[in-house]
């Protein structure tokens, strides 16, 4: 599958910091929910990583990571396919997957704070997240949220490496709903987050992330990084740690 984008959609990115497209057939949506099912079945015996939060309705699945060496069919989707051809277009070189996620947001799930990842990314100067719907994402059950053209820096943070609340109440937060397939690219410094899902539908979507080929190829010195910060350093929140910010809003599994 091909899609090559107008000038305007590079222009909006290039604006905005953001941008919703649908480039994925009925088959590729089909196989993309299968494929989200099969690694949200998976057991804790590999090394991909399971993280999970504690909800009204008992402990669940919050997110996945590390899992494109295990799954072919994701591993082709992130790596060779539509998503990377986009992202190059847009910064202008061919691009490399930086990491990896499925965050889940099931139902009862909690929502992310109001942050910049370029904070949570070692090694790179400059990243590109995708958002790709797996289920519907609706502002009932926890769509993401952006606030657009204030891609140009870092923004003032919190203890927890998130917004600070002055920046946040005084700027226009816009919703982005999305159906299963479509994607939302955005820049590693565009201000984005989400609410709980307490709609009774689950609201899955993955969050690959890439770097520039002239960084270099960091996906494994990420995540060897990010799990000897989570070894060597203490975690006082009482939130579940899944990210090197603290921004999601999770419950423990005591
Ligand atoms: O899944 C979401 O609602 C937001 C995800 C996000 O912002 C993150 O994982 O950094």
């Amino acid at each position: 599958m091909t899609m090559t984008l107008t000038d305007r959609q590079i222009d909006h990115y290039r604006t905005t910091g953001w941008l919703l497209a649908s480039p994925l057939d009925d088959q590729s949506v089909r196989q993309l929910r299968a494929a989200v099912d099969e690694v949200q079945q998976w057991d804790d015996s590999g090394d991909w990583m399971h993280h999970r939060e504690m909800t009204d309705d008992g402990p669940k699945l919050c997110r996945t990571e590390n899992f494109v060496p295990f799954h072919p069919w994701l591993r082709s989707f992130l790596c060779e396919g539509v998503l990377p051809q986009l992202i190059s277009a847009l910064v202008g070189e061919p691009v490399l997957l930086y990491k990896e996620k499925i965050n889940y947001k099931l139902n009862g799930g909690a929502g992310f704070r109001p942050h910049q990842d370029a904070p949570a990314y070692p090694f790179i100067t400059g990243s590109v997240s995708v958002m790709v719907a797996v289920d519907e994402s609706t502002a009932d059950n926890g769509c993401l949220e952006v606030v657009s053209s204030r891609h140009q820096e870092v923004l003032p943070m919190d203890d927890r490496g998130c917004i600070i609340d002055a920046w946040v109440q005084k700027h226009d937060w816009r919703e982005v709903p999305m159906a299963p397939g479509d994607i939302l690219i955005f820049d590693a410094l565009t201000p984005h987050r989400s609410g709980t899902n307490n709609s009774g539908r689950d609201r899955r979507a993955i969050f690959p992330t890439y770097n520039r080929i002239t960084e270099g190829n960091l996906r494994t010195a990420y995540y060897e990084e990010k799990l000897r910060r989570f070894n060597s350093e203490k975690h006082s929140l009482d939130t579940v740690r899944i990210s090197l910010i603290n921004d999601f809003e999770g419950r423990p599994v005591k």
